[in-house]
């Protein structure tokens, strides 16, 4: 498909990018730059190591093991071993909610608990403080886990964060106490912490609880993680459906139901990302396939109900689905009939994380509008071109890096949940199991796919692409919006959100809606773009004019 709005001619583009660069970077950033064609799937560099100096968006291992995998679940006290400033980051930022059942139970997520490592223990070990810090969390709150974070001195000074949680964990008998080596370091990204993140939590938490459930279809969901409310939003539109959801990794959870998730008959996925490695982990050793599916999107969400009851394969479900999917559906079209003719034909990029780029083309899809260039900070080249990719995928040192569990069936819970024949009949239905065609695919051909792209890069394609919004994070917000382009936070939602299934999707078409119509934008002079000292255009700081 290609799209019915002018592109600026995309070649040239890229090298603008690239041009101010020395030879060596222009070479290997060339290589993250690419020009989509949706049929041939062009290849992409990604999941690398960004040039030492480019301001990159990324963030660090510990960021994606610590905040984004374990951060939303409730009741397991998080515990970074680390000086004080690595924690900063670990007290709500994210906007991740949670609600737990009663006032009575745990909710460790307001607090951040840290060792709050000082010189002398980066010198002479900090495995007794650490020690120190587990008996303490424990006596305040005797919490059914707690599980130690490792920052980036940790690695290097050697503290044996595992050791000291089994001790610990002996100890004390009834609180499972468990650590991760997800150093800042690990990897080129928090990409690497995610990885982390699933071994440890697939190891430790996931198949302690055998409880039964009575439910007819089961589910996990996977990779959400509740930002403004998400989970709600779709933990509703289950109970309407009538899915019981078991476990959901890691958006409004509980160590429990983590621990209880290997009782499910499918795991959707939703951040591909992310949780990944959990799906093909929990299909080999309890034999539960895995599929990905999206609710950012009214349509979405409802392709992605339909794909669900499809697998179940129930006759009643596929009719409450219709049934559900009838009743919500009024009111979305209602309100985006409302607004389509003020959105429509107008343009966005997204730049953002592992999965978000891709899902909010949905949104804008259903907007009416045309995404011009997108990218991940730390996906893969599977979630850009999808996994059929993975077997060609070259594992360079900083992959080697993490470990890679070794996973066989479970000589007692392995219960393959489809046979082959009934997998392959599915397939034949056009569902895909185990599966995900990634971003390119559904971005129009000549747009642009940029792998994590640098803070001067996005300033140069707003110079050259003039979008009507851009979509990233908030080191990015208001910088852009210094340029005259609105920014929406696709990280934190700004202060929005839901944004997923029927009642997000309206949510956001009117903050989108508010925010590519608002004058004030049209209203803006840049400093640079002011004429001054006989000169217009070129930046000039007011220090050298005045
Ligand atoms: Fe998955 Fe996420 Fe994302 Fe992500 Fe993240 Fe996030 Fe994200 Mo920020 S898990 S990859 S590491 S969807 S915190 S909830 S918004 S970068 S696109």
């Amino acid at each position: 498909m290609e799209a019915n709005i002018h592109f600026p001619d995309p070649s040239k583009v890229r090298e603008e990018l690239i041009q101010k660069y020395p030879t060596k970077v222009a070479k290997k950033r060339s290589k993250s730059i690419i020009v989509n064609d949706p049929d041939l799937i062009p290849e992409v560099q990604a999941n690398v190591r960004t040039v030492p100096g480019i301001i990159t968006q990324r963030g660090c291992s510990y960021a994606g093991c610590k905040g984004v995998v374990l951060g939303p679940t409730r009741d397991i006290v998080n515990i970074v071993h680390g000086p004080i400033g690595c924690s900063f980051y670990a007290w709500l930022t994210r906007r991740n909610q949670t609600r737990p059942e009663t006032l009575e139970d745990a909710n460790y997520i307001p607090y951040c608990f840290s060792t709050d490592m000082q010189e002398e223990n980066v010198v002479f070990g900090g495995e007794k403080k650490l020690k120190v810090a587990i008996q303490e969390a424990y006596d305040l709150f005797h919490p059914k886990s707690i599980a130690i974070f490792s920052t980036c001195p940790v690695g290097l000074i050697g503290d044996d964060v595992h050791a000291a949680s089994k001790e610990m964990r002996e100890k004390f008998g009834d609180c499972n106490v468990f650590g991760f080596s997800c150093e800042g370091y690990r990897g080129v990204s928090q990409s690497a912490g995610h990885h982390i993140a699933n071994n440890g939590v697939f190891k430790h938490m996931v198949g302690r609880n055998n409880t039964p459930n009575e439910g007819k279809f089961k589910i996990n969901l996977l990779g959400e993680y509740n930002i403004g409310g998400d989970a709600f939003e779709i933990e509703r539109i289950f109970e309407k459906v009538g899915l019981t959801l078991i476990s959901s990794f890691s958006g409004n959870s509980t160590v429990g139901q983590i621990e209880n998730a290997h009782i499910a008959d499918l795991n959707v996925i939703l951040c591909h990302r992310s949780i990944n490695y959990m799906g093909d982990m929990m299909e080999t050793k309890y034999g539960i396939p895995w599929m990905k599916v999206n609710f950012v999107g009214a349509d979405s969400s409802a392709k992605s109900l339909r794909k669900i009851a499809e697998y179940f394969g129930d006759e009643e479900l596929k009719a409450r689905v219709e049934e559900v999917i009838a009743e919500e559906m009024p009111r979305v079209k209602a309100i985006i009939e409302e607004i389509l003719p003020r959105t429509t034909g107008k343009t966005a990029m997204l730049f953002v994380g592992g999965s978000r780029a891709h899902h909010y083309q949905d949104l804008f899809t259903e907007l009416g509008m045309t995404t011009v260039a997108a990218g991940y900070e730390f996906a893969h080249r599977d979630d850009y071109e999808g996994r059929d990719v993975l077997p060609k995928i070259k594992v360079d040192a900083d992959s080697k890096n993490i470990e890679e569990l070794k996973v066989v069936p479970d000589p007692e819970l392995y219960n393959p949940r489809k046979t082959e024949a009934e997998l392959a009949e599915l397939k034949e239905k056009g569902l895909e199991i185990n599966g995900y065609s990634g971003m390119m695919k559904q971005m129009t051909k000549k747009s642009l796919v940029v792998d994590d792209l640098s803070h001067y890069e996005s300033e140069k394609l707003i110079e050259i692409y003039k979008p009507d919004i851009f979509c990233a994070g908030i080191k990015e917000k208001y910088v852009v919006q210094k340029m005259g382009v609105p920014l929406k936070q696709l990280h934190s939602y700004d202060y929005g959100g839901p944004y997923t299934g029927f009642v997000g999707a309206t949510n956001f078409y009117k903050d989108i809606d508010r925010m590519v119509n608002n004058p004030v934008w049209k209203l803006i002079k840049a400093p640079w773009e002011k004429a001054g000292n006989g000169k217009s255009g070129g930046i000039e700081a007011s220090y050298v004019t005045q």
